[in-house]
């Protein structure tokens, strides 16, 4: 019997891993996502279960608890990892919401597959909620869901929230599947999105081409029903990045970065999923030019780019991982001298800990998606900060733009203007950039990852005030 719940988590993956245990045993370790550390204590609090893809293909797992968070699996086949995840969402929804960076791909299979298996999360999430309980649906790969609950189960409280942009309605109208989609997340009470503008594009389609009715924020649907499309702007656990950034063993870690890296006066730092919505290469190569233009030398200043390994079975993501090494080797090659790389490269994923001591060892942090719906990373960098020093340059086409305004703001298709910027923090005085990093250290200590939770549920139970199941505490 699975468990049962007045809160149900819904998103495309577990927030635990398989592993092997000592014992040569499989067994699970808590994946270090930023979802996870938010919604653990909403999930504790509430008696809370979490339904998730545990990745992988192994079938038939049963409900099972992790330090106290229960877990419900749903299986993929081999076919679906292949035409649900990496097709249909990762080949054709991720490019689509970011601004068609890379060419998106439309095939017919992908799509059966995409609406069986957000079937089958929506079968599991009826299973598991109990009468008037609230669904927080979570992004781009389970759209389908919040109508196909609606469907099944009038009773329950549903929100839904995409951690992506949502694209313009003229990108949005080359899916053969739009209207479908539209009428997937018109299923939801509320519907979040990192940025007012993508909750505007979301109703303005809804108008377009559903033909609802719309007033501002809200959608009025034919039976009656209301549904609210709002930004939400995600957030960081800012204490506890702090408080490891405080770490003895952290600060260690990072003098310990520093000096393997050549103790450099300067260090500019990337960190992202090597995904080509980041902007790796704009940013390398503007560093490289301003090595070749005497502007930066390799005694001086180094980049310590590390790239963790994402979707490696797409094909596209493939030729960036290509691109960037080929690059990497191009500029290192030109450039470098003997013990001294301008750039050192990690293709590797690494605990909070060394991920907190990469940001405490880097003077210049830098983050250019040509698209991204937040962007964690640059909050995690100003978490960090906490003598208010180090600099973040940061693309206008994150979503943490609109918070982060005192960073160095870029257009990472502006080559040159990528240079000044880059430029510019390295000169920075003391001063400067100290004044700009109090300022963005207190809008990420204001808006944290819990304050957002607590604003979406909040939303949530006000759109579908429920008068015999309290919201969730
Ligand atoms: P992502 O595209 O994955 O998230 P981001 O917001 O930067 O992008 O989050 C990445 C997370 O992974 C960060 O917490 C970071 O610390 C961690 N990480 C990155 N590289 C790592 C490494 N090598 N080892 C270990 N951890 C690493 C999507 C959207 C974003 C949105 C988030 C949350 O694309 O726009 O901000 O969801 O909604």
């Amino acid at each position: 019997m699975p468990p049962s719940s007045q809160l149900v988590i819904v998103a495309n993956r577990l927030p635990v891993d398989r592993v092997e245990l000592p014992d040569g045993s499989p067994g699970w370790r808590r994946s270090p996502g930023g979802l996870v550390s938010a919604l653990d204590p909403v999930m504790r609090r509430n008696d809370g279960v979490w339904i998730g893809w545990p990745g992988g293909t192994e079938q038939d797992l049963e409900p099972f608890e992790d330090d106290g968070l229960k877990l419900v699996p749903v299986s993929l086949s081999a076919d679906e990892v292949e035409e649900f995840y990496e097709g249909l969402s990762n080949a054709t929804l991720w490019p689509i919401y970011h601004d068609v960076i890379a060419k998106p791909e439309f095939h017919r299979e992908w799509w059966d597959s995409y609406v069986t298996v957000n079937r089958r999360f929506a079968e599991k999430a009826v299973q598991v909620a109990e009468e008037g309980a609230t669904v927080w649906v979570h992004d781009y790969q389970l759209q389908l869901v919040p109508a196909m609950l609606r469907e099944m189960r009038p009773d329950l409280r549903i929100g839904f929230y995409l951690h992506i942009p949502f694209p313009p309605a003229e990108l949005f109208a080359q899916l053969p599947w739009r209207r479908q989609i539209l009428e997937g997340l018109l299923g939801a009470d509320l519907v979040g999105f990192q940025m007012a503008g993508g909750a505007q594009n979301f109703v303005r389609l809804v108008r377009q081409r559903v033909g609802h009715k719309t007033h501002r924020d809200l959608v009025y649907l034919p039976d009656g029903r209301t549904v609210r499309a709002a930004a939400f702007p995600i957030s960081i656990d800012t204490e506890g990045y702090e408080a490891l950034a405080r770490e003895e063993s952290v600060l260690d870690r990072a003098e310990e970065i520093r000096s393997a890296v050549g103790s450099p006066r300067k260090v500019f730092l990337g960190v992202d999923r090597l995904d080509y919505t980041k902007g790796i290469h704009a940013r390398l190569r503007a560093f490289a030019e301003l090595i070749q233009d005497g502007e930066i030398d390799v005694d001086d200043a180094v980049f310590v780019q590390v790239a963790t390994p994402s979707r490696e079975r797409v094909e596209q993501y493939r030729i960036l991982r290509e691109e960037i090494e080929r690059l990497v080797g191009h500029v290192n090659g030109d450039l470098g001298r003997i013990g001294r790389p301008a750039i050192h490269y990690l293709h590797s994923s690494y605990p909070r800990e060394e991920m907190a001591a990469l940001y405490r060892a880097a003077d210049i942090m830098v983050v250019t998606p040509y698209r991204d719906g937040m962007n964690l990373v640059a909050k995690e960098y100003v978490a960090c900060r906490y003598d208010d020093d180090g600099a973040l340059v940061l693309s206008e086409f994150a979503g943490a733009a609109d918070e982060l305004r005192q960073a160095w703001l870029v257009n990472p298709y502006d080559i040159n203007g990528v240079k000044a910027a880059l430029l510019d923090a390295y000169h920075a005085s003391e001063k400067d950039a100290a004044r700009r990093m109090k300022a963005m250290r207190k809008t990420v200590r204001k808006h944290d990852v819990s304050a957002w939770a607590t604003r979406f549920l909040d939303g949530l139970s006000d759109v579908s005030p429920h008068e015999k199941s309290p919201r969730p505490a």
